[in-house]
């Protein structure tokens, strides 16, 4: 691939300077990600973010462009009218040479590419719970420069993508299907996940009384989507936008605590480190009450602790349903990737029941009625 980005992909987009080289980039689990460094004359070195769109599962990827140019424009707008650095604080695409926002290969393949956020890090873990308050601070943020992006202009580019009582469905027909012959060995995972299937209804449900609203929100809040700066550890850039869509803020807040709040990878083998750390929960939900907490309703806040456990099992049934498959949705890089990630989920979702009770309690400790 690297070959092919230098011979021919690189050639169509609107770089600056020379092409020196390009590396695969970062830790998502979806997208082909890249950096690809430039030689210019009379200026450093520069190197931007380059991208092949995951289209066997963003299978509109026009659609999905225009919604990530529509929510970054909105995005840049709101920034300046703050005194903000809009090439800092939201994506900017980097167009073709033909004026587009996708190339399509030789190959049918659809590339995109961003300007590269520099002195900016996407951290995999919290070393420190300020960093946390900091992300927390930045996605709530988001979603409150969201809060008028019209919904109904935006693609649906997953369906269905945290509707519970769907993946549920999901998980059962790879159950009962078993098509890589691997039901048997992991029955006490799947009886984990049935278990708590009355669980997979509660938001969703919610939502279709009317008793919990949509909103336009982020739906992929792993820590590793938000750029902190290098200097101040503040969340500066939301990033990836592609699953942007009209869904719930528990959503958002359910898959930060998910990843962010576990005291160990996302693939730990060792599942005696993972736990739901309650100080990072409470440094998490601080800094989003701050930003977000005021627009939230009763009903929202009430299940702040629950769309916590909610997420982490959607996540794990996720990871299972597509281990159950043979392993065609999220990148692995071993045998048994996606069972050791469904693993530590399990893991989570068990102490967050145990934690229950006391993530109630610090939800209650900062939210702020007047
Ligand atoms: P995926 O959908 O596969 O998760 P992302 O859009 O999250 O892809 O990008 C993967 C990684 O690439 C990010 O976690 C981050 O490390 C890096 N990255 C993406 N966009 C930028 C950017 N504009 N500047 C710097 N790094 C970026
Ligand atoms: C994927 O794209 P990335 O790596 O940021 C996935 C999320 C999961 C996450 C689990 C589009 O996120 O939904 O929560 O992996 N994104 C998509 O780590 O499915
Ligand atoms: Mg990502």
């Amino acid at each position: 691939m690297l070959d092919k980005i230098k011979n021919e992909i690189v050639k169509a987009f609107l770089f600056d300077g020379d092409f020196i080289y390009a590396e695969p980039f970062g830790c998502g689990h979806i997208n082909a990600t890249y950096a690809v460094y430039f030689r210019r004359e009379t200026k450093p070195p520069v190197r931007y973010i380059l991208q092949a769109v995951n289209t066997t599962i963003f299978t509109d990827p026009q659609g999905l462009m225009e919604n990530i140019q529509g929510v970054t424009s909105h995005l840049r707008k709101k920034i300046q009218e703050q005194g903000g650095d809009p090439q800092r604080e939201t994506l900017t695409l980097v167009p073709t040479r033909d004026g587009k926002l996708l190339y399509e290969d030789s190959d049918g393949g659809f590339w995109r590419s961003y300007l590269f956020i520099e002195n900016a890090a996407c951290h995999q873990s919290v070393n420190r719970p300020v960093l946390f308050t900091n992300a927390a601070k930045a996605f709530g943020h988001f979603q409150k420069l969201l809060a008028d992006y019209p919904a109904d202009t935006l693609h649906e580019t997953i369906a269905d993508f945290h509707n519970t009582v769907n993946r549920y469905e999901l998980f059962e027909k790879a159950v009962a299907e078993d098509k890589a012959g691997r039901a048997a060995s992991v029955e006490k995972e799947i009886r984990f996940f049935l278990d708590r299937k009355a669980d997979g209804a509660v938001v969703v449900d919610a939502i279709k009384e009317g008793r919990l609203p949509l909103r336009v929100t982020h739906n992929d809040t792993k820590l590793n989507n938000i750029m902190m700066d290098n200097d101040t550890d503040e969340g500066i850039c939301v990033i990836d936008l592609d699953t942007v869509m009209p869904g719930s803020v528990l959503y958002d807040f359910g898959d930060s605590i998910r990843f962010g709040a576990s005291t160990a990878d996302e693939d730990e083998q060792n599942l005696s480190l993972v736990s739901m750390d309650l100080g990072l929960f409470e440094a998490y939900t601080a800094g989003f009450l701050s930003e977000a907490g005021a627009s939230l309703t009763d009903e929202e806040i009430r299940l702040l602790p629950f769309s916590a456990k909610l997420l982490t099992l959607e996540c794990g049934m996720r990871f299972l349903t597509d281990y159950l498959n043979g392993d065609t949705y999220f990148r692995i890089h071993r045998e048994h990737h996606n069972l050791d990630r469904c693993r530590t989920q399990i893991t989570l979702v068990a102490d967050m029941e145990r934690k229950m009770e006391e993530m109630k309690k610090i939800v209650a400790k900062y939210v702020n009625r007047t």
